[in-house]
């Protein structure tokens, strides 16, 4: 038992208690900003709203592709739809830097690119962006993973990473 000023008793097994009540969100509260700003992980915002049987007719998604904005960086604008990405596959050389502007047609898909830090929920009517870095050459698969229906496991597409000549 330990005793405080004005005779307010906190017995140790309260104290056991309290510390890790206050620990908890102080190392939560540390590996949130560890995460956010030492290995820039965020969650994706809202970008904006669109009119899931419009999405064909509405920019950037009538135009579905990969457009060099500046040197080393790309636009993809990219729809999905059961069950597959369109483009399905998107070429950028090694050392870009490459924004995905991402919306579903029909239901609610996902986007994930292994070995790169993108990870989006694309829900019908709703605009999902994120950005990545592309260092190293190879194949990035790019998957949904959000259940969409029977043919969920062959909706893919992938990212080619060119090595610079
Ligand atoms: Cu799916």
């Amino acid at each position: 038992m330990t005793t405080m000023k004005r005779g307010t008793t906190v017995y140790l097994y309260e104290l056991a208690w309290i510390l890790p009540s206050i620990a908890l969100p102080v190392g939560m509260l540390a590996a949130l900003t560890v995460t956010a700003f030492g290995a820039g992980i965020h969650l994706p915002t809202h970008e904006g709203r669109v009119v899931p049987t419009k999405v064909a007719e509405t920019a950037p998604f009538d135009k579905p592709g990969v457009v060099q904005v500046a040197s080393g960086r790309y636009e993809v604008s990219m729809v999905a739809a059961i069950w597959s990405f369109t483009p399905n596959e998107v070429r950028v050389p090694a050392g870009s830097t490459v924004t995905f502007t991402v919306t579903s047609r029909d239901v609610v898909h996902g986007m994930f690119i292994k070995g790169a830090n993108i990870n989006l929920m694309l829900l019908p009517g709703q605009i999902a962006r994120a950005t990545a870095r592309f260092d190293t050459p190879g194949e990035y698969p790019l998957l949904c993973h959000e259940y969409c229906g029977i043919a969920h496991h062959t909706m893919w597409a992938r990212v080619i990473v060119e090595p610079r000549s």
